[in-house]
C-alpha cells in the first residue's frame, strides 16, 4: 500500500509538465499555479491543504510569501526615483516610453505634432490681432475692394496640403508599426480580463496561468494576509502577482475576457487593447528595458473596474527563465523530455481528478489511496 501511495505521488509529478501542455488556456478563474511547485514532491499528507485551499477561494490569490517572492524570483522594486512604468508627479507629457513605438509615438507627438499646433495657433492669434488693430473702422475707414489674389490663394491651399502631409506621413507609418504581427518566435502571453482581476496564461512556457488581483492597504487585510508595499508598487496600482516577461525579446500579446469588455492598457510601453469575451485580439510588443510598468483595465467593466490594475514585470532572458521554472512551467527548448514521460503517466493522473490545473493534480491523483 505504502509503495503504491509513493508510486502514485511520483507519477503525479511526472505527469504534470504534460498535464500542462495539454491545457493550454482555462478561462475559468484558476487557483494560482505557484500553489504547487513545493507540496509536489511532499507526502499526499502535505498537498492535500493546498487542493482545500484552492477549492475554497479559486479566484484569489494566496501566495506564499509575504512578498511575493518565490525559490529563484524575487519581485523587482519599481523605479520610484524615475517614474519608470507610471506616472511622475505634475507630468503633463506622455510617460516615458519603454517600447520602440511607444518612443517613435512620443517622438511625432512632441518634435511634429506640438510644434505644428503652436506655430499654427500663435499665426493665427497673430493674424487675428493684427486685424483687429490695422483693419478697425478707426484705423482703416475706407476698407479695400479686393477680392481674388491668386497667388496667396495658392499658398493657402498648398501650406495646408503639405502640412497633413507632414503629420500622415509620420502617423500612416506608425500605424502600419502598430499593426506589424509578431514574429514566429515571439514569446506568447495571453492576457484575459475577469471581473475583476487579470489572469496572465503562457502557452509557449507549459500554459500556466498566473492570476492578478490588486494589493490592498495594510489597514484593509485581515491580519497574516498580504498587503501592499512600496516594493510592489503605487498604492492602487499593485498586483500580487505581476505579468513577468522578457526584456528585449518580441512578445506576442493576446487578450480576451471571460465576462464583459476589459482592456489591457500600459501607457509607458504603448499599448493598449481590448479584451473581448469570444474574441482574441492580438498585438506584438517588445519591452527595451527591464523594469516595472504599471497599467490599468481601461474599459468600463462594472463595479470594481478601478481596482484591476495590471503590472508588467520585465526582467533579463534568464531571470524570465527562473520565474518561468518558479511556477512550474517549462521554457521552449528544455520542453523535449517531456513528451517522452507523457503518454505512460499522463492517464492514471488525468483520470483520477478534472483539476483545472497543474496545482492540484497531485492530490486527485494520491486520493484513492486513503
Ligand atoms: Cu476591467
Amino acid at each position: 500500500m505504502i509503495m503504491l501511495k509513493k508510486f502514485l505521488v511520483v507519477v503525479a509529478a511526472m505527469a504534470m509538465p504534460s498535464l500542462a501542455l495539454a491545457q493550454p488556456a482555462n478561462p475559468a478563474p484558476a487557483p494560482v499555479t505557484k500553489e504547487v511547485a513545493a507540496p509536489v514532491v511532499a507526502t499526499p499528507a502535505a498537498a492535500a491543504p493546498v487542493v482545500a485551499e484552492a477549492a475554497a477561494a479559486p479566484a484569489a490569490a494566496a501566495p506564499k510569501s509575504m512578498d511575493g517572492s518565490l525559490p529563484g524570483y524575487t519581485p523587482m522594486r519599481p523605479d520610484y526615483a524615475n517614474s519608470v512604468g507610471m506616472p511622475k508627479a505634475k507630468e503633463v507629457d506622455f510617460q516615458e516610453q519603454f517600447s520602440d513605438n511607444g518612443q517613435y509615438a512620443k517622438w511625432i507627438n512632441n518634435a511634429i505634432l506640438l510644434p505644428i499646433i503652436t506655430i499654427i495657433s500663435l499665426f493665427v492669434l497673430g493674424l487675428l490681432l493684427w486685424v483687429i488693430v490695422r483693419f478697425n473702422r478707426r484705423a482703416n475707414p475706407t476698407p479695400s475692394k479686393t477680392t481674388h489674389n491668386t497667388f496667396i490663394e495658392v499658398v493657402w491651399t498648398l501650406v495646408p496640403v503639405l502640412i497633413l502631409l507632414g503629420i500622415a506621413y509620420p502617423s500612416l507609418d506608425l500605424l502600419a508599426k502598430q499593426f506589424k504581427p509578431a514574429p514566429a518566435e515571439a514569446v506568447t502571453i495571453k492576457a484575459t480580463g475577469y471581473q475583476w482581476y487579470w489572469g496572465f496564461t503562457y502557452p509557449d512556457h507549459g500554459g500556466f496561468e498566473v492570476v492578478s488581483n490588486m494589493l490592498k492597504e495594510e489597514g484593509d487585510v485581515a491580519k497574516g494576509e498580504r498587503f501592499r508595499t512600496e516594493n510592489d508598487g503605487p498604492k492602487l496600482m499593485a498586483a500580487d502577482n505581476r505579468m513577468v516577461v522578457p526584456a528585449g525579446v518580441p512578445l506576442r500579446i493576446q487578450t480576451t475576457a471571460a465576462d464583459v469588455i476589459h482592456a489591457f492598457a500600459v501607457p509607458s510601453l504603448w499599448f493598449k487593447l481590448d479584451a473581448v469575451p469570444g474574441r482574441l485580439n492580438e498585438k506584438s510588443l517588445t519591452i527595451t528595458k527591464p523594469g516595472v510598468y504599471f497599467g490599468q483595465c481601461s474599459e468600463l467593466c462594472g463595479a470594481r473596474h478601478a481596482f484591476m490594475p495590471i503590472v508588467v514585470e520585465a526582467l533579463p532572458p534568464e531571470k524570465f527563465a527562473a520565474w518561468v521554472k518558479a511556477q512550474g512551467g517549462t521554457m521552449p527548448g528544455a520542453e523535449k523530455p517531456a513528451p517522452a514521460a507523457a503518454p505512460a503517466v499522463a492517464a492514471p493522473a488525468a483520470a483520477a481528478g478534472t483539476a483545472p490545473t497543474t496545482d492540484t493534480a497531485a492530490a486527485p491523483a494520491a486520493a484513492p489511496t486513503k
